[in-house]
């Protein structure tokens, strides 16, 4: 038996951690308050596994799952980590009844496990990741994470620093199939698709086949289709303008089974990124 994050010693050895059980109690919290958005805390749950992961810097092997660092400030004050401590906190009383799992590792299995009972595919998921205590690491620079309003080079500058292709950046954007912006976190508002709890492939179809124009507000620049009910960001529209990036839109659009492969494959590279996984770990 290898190493068991969050116990020690003889202990240990007739451990086994249930990591089914934690699944079981995060899918008891999805559709938990039914006034919660659109009714699950799926979405959020999603974001906090993509913030968290989405520091990572390839070239430093810095940032990363690893350590739970937004626990901490600054970052868990950082503008584009706006709205998480909803998720952070929904998942205080799972980490409360399996103390043995580490918080980045329970944030990251939440993000998977939300995925797959929205719809979606199941996200291959490893074990393996520890805290780091706040004295433990150096803080991170803000500035990692992507800005809604920027162009197709700034999203190349901040996915190639993690190490994905323009394929896997459009797999990985197919994720704002899910949920919405909120005025007070990020400043943007609204849902993406009108399914914003089922993940499927229709933020493609939406990009591709719905008009989309500048919406006229005192909000930041985004884009709306002519009902005014669905949006994108400036970064989403790129994913269309862009000529490397257009024909995977499109692929996706047409291919849902397609999308599923890739986004899975993405995702749970992404949440794997700079982990120092034990020799052997095997997903549960
Ligand atoms: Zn998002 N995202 N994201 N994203 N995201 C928001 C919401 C959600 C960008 C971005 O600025 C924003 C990825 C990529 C990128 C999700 C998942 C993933 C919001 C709205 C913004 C502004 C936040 C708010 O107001 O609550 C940018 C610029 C991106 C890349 C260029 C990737 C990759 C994701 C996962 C794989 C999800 C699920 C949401 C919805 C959250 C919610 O609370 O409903």
């Amino acid at each position: 038996l290898g190493a068991v994050p969050g116990t020690a010693g003889s202990a240990a050895a007739s451990f086994k951690p249930d990591y089914n059980a934690v699944r079981k109690a995060i899918e008891d919290l999805l559709e938990s308050n039914e006034d919660y958005d659109d009714g699950s805390y799926g979405p959020v749950l999603v974001r906090l596994a993509w913030h968290t992961s989405g520091t990572y810097d390839k070239s430093t092997n810095t940032g990363g799952s690893n350590g739970a660092t937004m626990r901490f400030l600054p970052e868990s004050n950082w503008g584009a980590n706006a709205g998480l401590a909803v998720a952070r906190d929904l998942l205080e009383p799972v980490k409360q009844k399996f103390p043995w799992i580490s918080y980045s590792d329970l944030w990251t299995l939440a993000g998977a496990t939300a995925i797959e009972a929205m719809g979606g595919p199941h996200i291959p998921w490893r074990p393996g990741r520890s805290d780091y205590a706040p004295d433990q690491f150096v803080a991170l620079p803000d500035g990692r994470l992507p800005d809604g309003d920027k162009d197709a080079k700034h999203i190349r500058d901040i996915f190639y620093r993690m190490g994905f292709n323009d394929q896997e950046i459009v797999a990985l954007c197919g994720a704002h199939t899910l949920g919405r912006c909120h005025s007070d976190r990020s400043g943007f508002l609204g849902p993406w698709t009108n399914a914003p709890t089922t993940f499927s492939n229709l933020y493609y179809v939406e990009l591709t086949e719905n008009k989309w124009h500048k919406k006229k507000w005192k909000g930041p620049l985004q884009y709306e289709d002519k009902s005014g009910q669905l949006m994108m960001l400036n970064t989403d529209m790129w994913l269309l303008w862009d000529k490397k990036f257009k024909p995977f839109t499109q692929e996706y659009a047409k291919n849902e089974e397609k999308f599923f492969n890739d986004f899975a494959a993405a995702f749970s590279k992404l949440l794997e990124l700079g982990v120092p996984f034990p020799e052997g770990a095997q997903t549960v």
